[in-house]
């Protein structure tokens, strides 16, 4: 008997009190599952979900992935009552793969099994199984579904580095749990705005400060989540100083008192070719690119050995390198590669701040001039910069390439100050860093707005409308990377093209999804759309009804003039006139790092067709 076996061998006696039929008939398809499995096949007929499942688990089965599956059975009105469907979760099995985090899933008549490489294995197995259950009639069938999955990258997640107004502890904790209901593992703290990572690094935190980052850390852990301290001393430290060294120790002992595991030590957006103390010219010499290399190096290495290295648990030590957006080798990339501990993680941006793409050739590259993969801070959807300015950046995740794992042990997205809205970029970079050869913008996006929709189709439609329309990635360039609404520019491309050609009808179509602009933000605020995203997106919500509005009235007065009606069609455009103005009116709130600005909608599309059609009318 196997080990598993007979750690099961307690419940046989339920299992074999269930009527086993015939071999299941499989059909149909699965629900998608996202991020997209290695493997997933079905293998058996769906299964109907009783209202009460014997949960069989082991000494090794991971506390956090068994609440995870009693809260979801729970949710799904299920108890583990002990009778009925078994389900076991646990440790390794047969078909587990051997992959960190990986996990084997099956589901059959006989009962579901999710057996997991470790405690984030078992916990995503749950998390994949979350996405099994299928609606039937008043009740659930779990999807008769074999899974064999395992991560691309080690890696996923994301990075509070923005500027400007930080998250909220809130918002921090609701952060947390997305990330482990998408398989991300990693939540860097570089928050702009904690003055003791930064300005302050040296000091202690107070007391209550010290409890709120516990909490966080606590939940971070709860969601197989690694809270990743970064302290950036950069901007004053005194490398050669033993006092500066003893106070980063210090500052990193207070974190993983509160349990943290992971720590970064960023150098970007520091000047490194000035030293602060005149002890670094003395130990490393004049100051410059190379010298600045030795520098950091030396403190990354002290930590590493004096650190990460001594203490139980503790993952390697991360880094910004302060030259972190291009590829091109320097004196200071070169102490890096021939100096640099192995086990160090070297952060990259891109081949910019905020690249238009990234692809395998310029990762292959940049892994070379590092001397090892490099871990993606990817700036999207971040919106702190002027380009970003009155924007919400909700376009999928893409033009990242396939085949990127293989220079890249990680992705982190560097979010909106609006974290709700982030989680629509962010779903689709997990995705990606998960399986990067299985993702597709078009699979992924859809989801990411159908699970923020809470799984209200009407409200995911309407969302689908209102994304569309923010839709436009700037970089730092005047060309933006993404661009502003694509779909309705299709369907207004379309209008005129038939609407030249004679075909009126065309207005018609187009008026009806002007009329589902205008509805779309009651939709929302009416649906189970996650209430955040909704508080968040507000001003933006407000401007889209009012331009929806404007376009369905240039419409009609459009249609007036055509039908001869000009007195009509004067009046109704007066009327859309004054629309115009108040959507041009709604400001965003000092939400960001740029201030109150106006709440762009569609930008350079809409504004632009209803200027085009006003001279029509
Ligand atoms: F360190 C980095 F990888 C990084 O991206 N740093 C900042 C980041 O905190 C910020 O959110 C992001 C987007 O604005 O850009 C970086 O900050 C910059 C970099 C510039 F080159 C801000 C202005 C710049 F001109």
């Amino acid at each position: 008997m196997t080990r598993r076996r007979a750690l099961f061998a307690a419940v046989v006696t339920v299992a074999a009190t269930l009527t086993v039929t015939g071999p299941a008939v499989a059909e149909g398809a699965l629900p998608v599952v996202s991020p997209t499995p290695q493997q997933i096949s079905r293998t058996s007929a769906d299964v109907p979900l009783p209202s009460s499942v014997a949960l069989v688990t082991e000494p090794g089965t991971d506390p956090a992935a068994k609440d995870l599956l009693t809260s979801v059975l729970r949710d799904h009105g299920v108890t583990t009552g002990g009778h009925g469907l078994v389900i076991r979760l646990g440790g390794t099995g047969r078909d587990v793969p051997a992959q960190a985090e990986g996990y084997a899933l099956s589901v059959s008549r006989s009962g579901i099994t999710i057996g997991g490489r470790d405690g984030a294995g078992q916990y995503y197995g749950v998390q994949t199984l979350r996405q099994l259950l299928v609606r039937h009639g008043h009740g659930w069938v779990v999807s008769g579904a074999t899974v064999r999955d395992w991560p691309n990258m080690a890696l996923r997640g994301s990075i509070e580095g923005f500027y400007g107004p930080p998250w909220t502890t809130e918002d921090r904790l609701r952060q947390i749990a997305f990330l482990g209901e998408v398989k991300a593992n990693t939540y860097i703290y570089s928050a702009k705005d904690d003055a003791y990572l930064r300005a302050r690094w040296r000091d202690p935190y107070p007391a209550d400060e010290l409890a709120t980052l516990g909490q966080l850390v606590r939940a971070a852990n709860a969601h197989h989540v690694e809270f990743t301290y970064a302290l950036s001393p950069g901007v004053s430290i005194c490398f050669s100083s033993p006092s500066d060294v003893a106070a980063v120790v210090a500052k990193f002992q207070a974190v993983y008192d509160l349990g943290v595991r992971s720590f970064s030590l960023p150098f970007d957006d520091i000047s490194y070719t000035k030293w602060n103390c005149d002890g670094d010219q003395a130990a490393f010499g004049a100051p410059g690119q190379a010298a600045a290399g030795t520098a950091q190096v030396s403190l990354l290495n002290t930590i590493t050995e004096k650190f990460a290295k001594t203490h139980d648990g503790v993952r390697p030590l991360q880094t910004v390198p302060t030259e972190y957006s291009d590829l091109k080798d320097s004196p200071y990339k070169t102490e890096l590669r021939e100096h640099l501990d192995p086990s160090v993680v070297v952060q990259w941006t891109g081949t910019d701040v905020v690249p238009p793409s990234v692809t395998t050739d310029e990762a292959a590259q940049v892994s070379t001039v590092y001397g090892r993969k490099v871990f993606l801070w990817d700036n999207y959807p971040v919106n702190d910069y002027e380009q970003s300015a009155g924007r919400l950046l909700l376009a999928p995740y893409a033009q990242r390439e396939a085949g990127l794992s293989r220079y890249l042990n990680g992705i982190v997205a560097n979010p909106m100050n609006q974290e709700a809205a982030s989680e629509v970029a962010e779903f689709g970079a997990a995705d990606f860093a998960w399986n990067d050869a299985g993702y597709t913008p078009s699979r992924s996006w859809p989801q990411a707005l159908g699970r923020l929709a809470g799984g209200d189709p009407r409200a995911t439609a309407a969302l689908t409308v209102f994304a569309d329309l923010e839709h436009l990635a700037p970089t730092f360039g005047p060309t933006p990377w993404q661009p502003q609404a694509p779909v309705l520019a299709a369907k207004i491309a379309d209008f005129w093209a038939h609407w030249k050609a004679g075909d009126h009808r065309a207005l018609n179509e187009l008026r009806a999804y002007a009329v589902r602009i205008r509805d779309a933000a009651d939709v929302i605020r009416g649906g189970r759309v996650q209430q955040a995203f909704v508080t968040e997106a507000g001003p933006w919500l407000d401007a889209t009804a009012l331009w929806g509005k404007a376009m369905a009235t240039r419409l009609d007065a459009l249609a007036a003039a055509t039908r001869g009606d000009q007195t009509r069609a004067d009046q109704l455009t007066a009327e859309a006139d004054a629309l115009v103005a108040r959507a041009q009116a709604v400001k965003t709130g000092n939400t960001n790092r740029w201030g109150v600005r106006q709440a762009l909608v569609g930008d350079g599309v809409l504004d632009t067709f209803l200027a085009q059609i006003r001279e029509q009318s």
